[in-house]
């Protein structure tokens, strides 16, 4: 493509390096992060953008899209769009292309690698043996752990991947019942129409809502109350939907048995209480980072961007 006819596309947060490849192959790009200050970028040259490429983690701001007014297709690398001002780019009519599907299956993976890992105290147990620990203290003096299979799995949020995690779940023959805002049909699991009676029930509570403020700390100190001592906290949707706060404390006080938390309220930063506690596992948002997933992500960012500017619409549609 010439560059004369190609539309401009910003670029906002970095990106896998081969698709900003892909991007410069086929778009005249900016980097906002190149900017020495983004906000006067912006204003002096936010009309050339027809398009912006970010990701789940940098999302685009009101503000940023008020400084775009020819922007057309904001591509989002990732699922989640609570970082996209999506009020905004509806009211302008600015199509949001995302990565729906692709990642179901490596996330469900990552929520059942945390669950095994707390449950089964994995990661402590791998600490121990390099610290040398097993040696001086002999066979079978590592605490025992609990056990997975067969136990009650409560999903929060029964959507494309609580239900993939629903399906890895039935291999571990567990117990497993749901809540969201609206039952799902034609699935076989019990719906549950309150959280905290979800939470009372289960062993292990996994949470995998949208973020945003809709599900703001939605997992409180309540919840965690009724989920008690026996149980544990799975969290691979939205460090927001947690009140971290609340978990630490309960954390602390051992009203719970444990969480794996792949996502926090204040990312990359985690509360420094959690990382001298051996019964968190803490994984730095890393659910859909496969070479396989991240890849196919890529293709799609690409994709969204393509068909739009060829045929006026998206692979996928953010709603
Ligand atoms: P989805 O298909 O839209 O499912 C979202 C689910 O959340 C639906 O079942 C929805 O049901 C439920 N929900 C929404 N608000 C709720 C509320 N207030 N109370 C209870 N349930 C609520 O989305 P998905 O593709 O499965 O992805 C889910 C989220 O996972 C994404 O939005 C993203 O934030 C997160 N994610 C994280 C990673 C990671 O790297 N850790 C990777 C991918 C995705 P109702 O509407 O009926 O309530
Ligand atoms: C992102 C995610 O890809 O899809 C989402 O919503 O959270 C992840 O898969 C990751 O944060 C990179 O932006």
């Amino acid at each position: 493509m010439n560059t004369f006819e190609s539309p401009h596309v910003l670029q906002i947060g970095s990106l896998m390096p081969v698709l900003e490849k892909w991007l410069r192959e086929r778009y005249v790009v900016a980097t906002l992060d190149d900017a020495p200050d983004p906000a006067a970028f912006l204003a002096e040259q936010g009309a050339r953008f027809e398009g912006v490429a970010t990701s789940a983690n940098f999302g685009v701001s009101a503000e940023q899209i008020a400084a775009m007014p020819n922007l057309r297709i904001i591509s989002c690398f990732g699922v989640g769009v609570d970082r996209i001002d999506m009020e905004a780019a509806r009211a302008r009519g600015i199509a949001v292309g995302y990565t729906p599907d692709i990642l179901n299956d490596c996330v469900a993976d990552t929520a059942f690698a945390l669950l095994l890992g707390v449950a089964r105290a994995t990661p402590e147990a791998d600490r121990y043996v390099r610290a040398g620990k097993w040696v001086r203290s002999g066979p079978n003096s590592f605490h025992l752990g609990r056990k997975v299979s067969g136990a009650r799995l409560g999903i929060v949020g029964l959507g494309r991947i609580g239900r993939t995690i629903a399906r890895r779940a039935l291999g571990f023959e567990m117990d497993i019942r749901y809540h969201t805002r609206h039952v799902v049909v034609n699935v076989p699991w019990g719906y549950v129409p309150s959280l905290t009676d979800l939470a009372r029930w289960a062993d292990f509570l996994v949470v995998i809502t949208a973020g945003g403020p809709d599900t703001r700390h939605l997992i409180d100190a309540k919840v965690l109350a009724a989920l008690g001592p026996r149980g544990f906290l799975i969290n691979v949707s939205r460090g927001s939907v947690v009140d971290e706060e609340a978990l630490v404390h309960a954390l602390a006080e051992k009203k719970i048995a444990g969480a794996g938390l792949d996502v926090f309220e204040n990312e990359p930063r985690v509360p420094a209480e959690l990382l001298n506690m051996d019964n968190v596992v803490l994984l730095p948002h890393i659910a859909s980072a496969t070479e396989e997933t991240r890849q196919s992500m890529a293709q799609r960012v690409i994709a969204n961007l393509d068909l739009f500017f060829a045929e006026g619409r998206l692979i996928s549609q953010a709603p």
